[in-house]
Formats: C-alpha cells, sequence, structure tokens
C-alpha cells in the first residue's frame, strides 16, 4: 500500500521561500556548507500545505553557489525517519562522492552525518537531490539548485539571474504522498521552486533588462515551459553553455525530468507577461485553473 510522506513532530516551515543562496564558512580554502535533511510543513499555496521533506527546511533547498575550481564540503546531517544519501546532478565529482546508496557509500542513517567534498566543476546550472529512494524522497521535497559561476564573468552579465525547479506533489486528505505513488497515479500539483500559482514568485524586471532564467526538471513528468511576449534563447543545456551561432530562438522548451535549460531574453514591453507550462492541465490546482506551473514576469519602466 502507499504510505503518506510522514514524520514526527513535523514543524511549520518557518522559512517563506526555498532555493535562497546558502551561507558557507571558510576552512582553509574549503567553502563548508552545513545541510540538515528534515520534514517540514511547507505551504505550496495559501491553503495547501504538504508534508515536505526538505534540506534546511525549504522547498527547493538552499542555493549552494561557488565558483568553478573552489573546493565545497558539504556536511549532512540526517533527521529524516529514513535512510538518505545526496547526488551532486551533473557536477564531476570523484565517484566516491556520487552518492549512490550501497554502491559510492553507506546511505546515511537516521540520526548519522555524512561530508561530502569535491572540486566544484565545471561552471554551470546543476542541482543536487536525495538518490535513495528517489521515486519518494526527491518527489518530497529533497533537492535544490547547485550553481558554479565561471571564473570568467558571464558578458553580458544578466540583470536578473533566477533558478526554476519545476515539481510535482499528490495532496489527498490533508496527507502528502509521492508525485506517482504507484502506476497510473497522477499528482494533483504542480510548483515551481515548491509553490503553485497564484503563489509563485513574481519576477519583477525594470524594461531593457537581460533575464535569465535557469530552469530545472526535478520532477517525474515532462514540462513544455512557454513565455508569453517575447522569444528566448537557450544560452546553456545541462550547465553547458551553447555557443551564440547554434542557440535556438524559441518561446516554448520542453524541460525533462534531470534536464536543465538556462534561457535569456531582453524585456523589452511593459506589462504582466506569464511564463507557464504548456500541459495546460498543469496549470491547476487539484483540477482547478488557474494554479499549477505558472508565473508572472512583471516588466516596468
Ligand atoms: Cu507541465
Amino acid at each position: 500500500m502507499m504510505q503518506p510522506i510522514g514524520g514526527e513532530n513535523i514543524q511549520n516551515a518557518t522559512e517563506k521561500v526555498g532555493g535562497r543562496p546558502l551561507l558557507f564558512r571558510m576552512e582553509g580554502n574549503v567553502k563548508v556548507f552545513e545541510l540538515t535533511a528534515k520534514p517540514i510543513i511547507w505551504p505550496i499555496t495559501k491553503d495547501v500545505s504538504v508534508t515536505a521533506w526538505t534540506y534546511n527546511g525549504t522547498v527547493p533547498g538552499p542555493m549552494i553557489r561557488v565558483t568553478e575550481g573552489d573546493t565545497v564540503r558539504i556536511n549532512l546531517k540526517n533527521e529524516l525517519p529514513e535512510p538518505t544519501t545526496i547526488h551532486w546532478h551533473g557536477i564531476a565529482v570523484p565517484n566516491a562522492m556520487d552518492g549512490i546508496p550501497n554502491v559510492t557509500q553507506k546511505p546515511v542513517q537516521p540520526g548519522e552525518s555524512f561530508t561530502y567534498e569535491f572540486v566544484a566543476q565545471p561552471a554551470g546550472t546543476y542541482m543536487y537531490h536525495s538518490h535513495y529512494e528517489g521515486d519518494i524522497q526527491v518527489s518530497a521535497g529533497l533537492y535544490a539548485p547547485f550553481v558554479i559561476d565561471s571564473k570568467k564573468p558571464i558578458t553580458p552579465k544578466p540583470d536578473v539571474d533566477v533558478n526554476l525547479m519545476i515539481s510535482e506533489w499528490l495532496v489527498k486528505n490533508g496527507q502528502t504522498f509521492a508525485a506517482m505513488p504507484m502506476a497510473g497515479m497522477e499528482p494533483n500539483y504542480f510548483t515551481i521552486n515548491g509553490k503553485a500559482f497564484p503563489n509563485t514568485e513574481t519576477i519583477n524586471v525594470k524594461k531593457g533588462q537581460l533575464v535569465r532564467l535557469r530552469l530545472a526538471g526535478i520532477g517525474q513528468f515532462v514540462h513544455p515551459i512557454h513565455l508569453h511576449g517575447v522569444p528566448f534563447k537557450i544560452v546553456a543545456t545541462d550547465g553547458h553553455p551553447v555557443p551564440e551561432a547554434t542557440q535556438l530562438t524559441k518561446d516554448t522548451v520542453l524541460v525533462s525530468p534531470g534536464e536543465r535549460y538556462d534561457i535569456e531574453f531582453v524585456a523589452n514591453e511593459t506589462g504582466q507577461w506569464i511564463l507557464h507550462c504548456h500541459i495546460l492541465h498543469h496549470t491547476t490546482n487539484d483540477n482547478v485553473e488557474p494554479g499549477g506551473l505558472m508565473l508572472m514576469i512583471n516588466v516596468t519602466d
């Protein structure tokens, strides 16, 4: 039988948004980050909350953002009711740091800790997520952005640079389940950075600014993401820059599970422009439109 996402004495989230940069401390020349995997009650709309399994109490977990060539150390503490591991999706880590349970490491048991350490490379848009029973743990919220900036700054530098992580949830009778807890079962909520429309974040832009959106598919479904008002260029795929001569100009890009697309556009018309998934069922909240995978890009003078 399918089990709801659980835990004991689960607290309400104290942070309102996920994916914010995680602070680090220096130990020698190593950037040291602290992550605690723990359950939390996480609002995905103003009326609906999920029981989420999180890094540091937010969905997505906090963003790790470093410069190419930095040595990073991440101390993971497991306060989940089940074992876990972290996989550094797309990053060229040593095999022992790859986070595959019973292959590259022992699962990190509840109450235990594990330290990951590697050189952050190459530059690009990545993510980190659980690799232990990912069907459940990733669906439950154990994912976050990981951005490696190149040593030479990108030119032109985007004025607005936002990570958008796309996923799904199944909420039934006040309980949260993995997005696809059994073959044939479908999710009924769809989130960008852990929030469903109208509670997704509005992206505020000044007319003429260059906007970079780093789209990442971390759920179980494909999502054709469509931008109104202006076409965009695909400037990086799965972290790797696309040479300018081969950049496609599009208004819709299919983001599959595991993929990242960095898209860029100049916001040259004022107004409230929407970005949304074009599988239109995915712009509903429990079958009620509008909702789900939609957000506003608010362009002002
Ligand atoms: Cu979709």
